[in-house]
């Protein structure tokens, strides 16, 4: 019996210490799993991915053209959007300068048909983050500092390999013709 036991504390002793290196690794890099991510503003959805490619198959499953959802520069649109207004990327933000990381594609309505749009980053796990972004679709990019489009600024800009004072700083996003 106190053998059974002794084992039973040291199985139970390496399960808590596997819980505990899985738990300081993942507070080292908190960005390492899930890198590549799509999030729609229009209904609030986000999907995130191991891989670029593993978000295109997900984009593709689900009725995006995903031919041209690659890094999201030019927008792609949602089949499975029977309205005029086809949903596309806006915009994409990247992990680090120079377009380089992970990255998340912003999925709304075309600037170029002169739509306005907004992303408040908090739900979407890119808050205070992005280095770096691409618009998309016809759209500039204003970036703020705060979840309601306060605080500091920087912008408007189509691009950005390098986006300086606001670099790991922004937490919403607003976009225009
Ligand atoms: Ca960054």
């Amino acid at each position: 019996m106190s053998v059974r036991r002794g084992s039973l504390k040291a199985v139970l002793a390496i399960v808590a210490c596997l819980f505990l290196a899985a738990t300081m690794t993942a507070a080292k890099d908190p960005t390492s799993a899930a890198k590549y991510c799509s999030a729609d503003v229009t209904k609030q959805k986000l999907q995130c991915h191991d891989t670029p490619e593993e978000l295109n198959r997900s984009l593709e499953l689900a009725g995006v053209d995903a031919g041209k959802a690659d890094k999201g520069k030019e927008g792609f649109r949602l089949k499975s959007e029977a309205s005029a207004q086809a949903t596309s990327v806006i915009g994409t933000i990247y992990d680090n300068s120079g377009y380089g990381g992970g990255y998340l594609n912003i999925v709304g309505n075309p600037c170029w048909s002169g739509y306005t749009g907004f992303i408040d980053l908090t739900w979407t796990g890119w808050n205070d983050r992005l280095s770096s972004f691409i618009g998309g679709s016809g759209c500039r990019l204003y970036l703020h500092e705060h979840s309601n489009g306060t605080g500091a600024g920087y912008g408007w800009a189509a691009s950005s390999s390098w986006v300086g004072t606001m670099n790991d700083r922004t937490s919403s996003i607003s976009f225009s013709p």
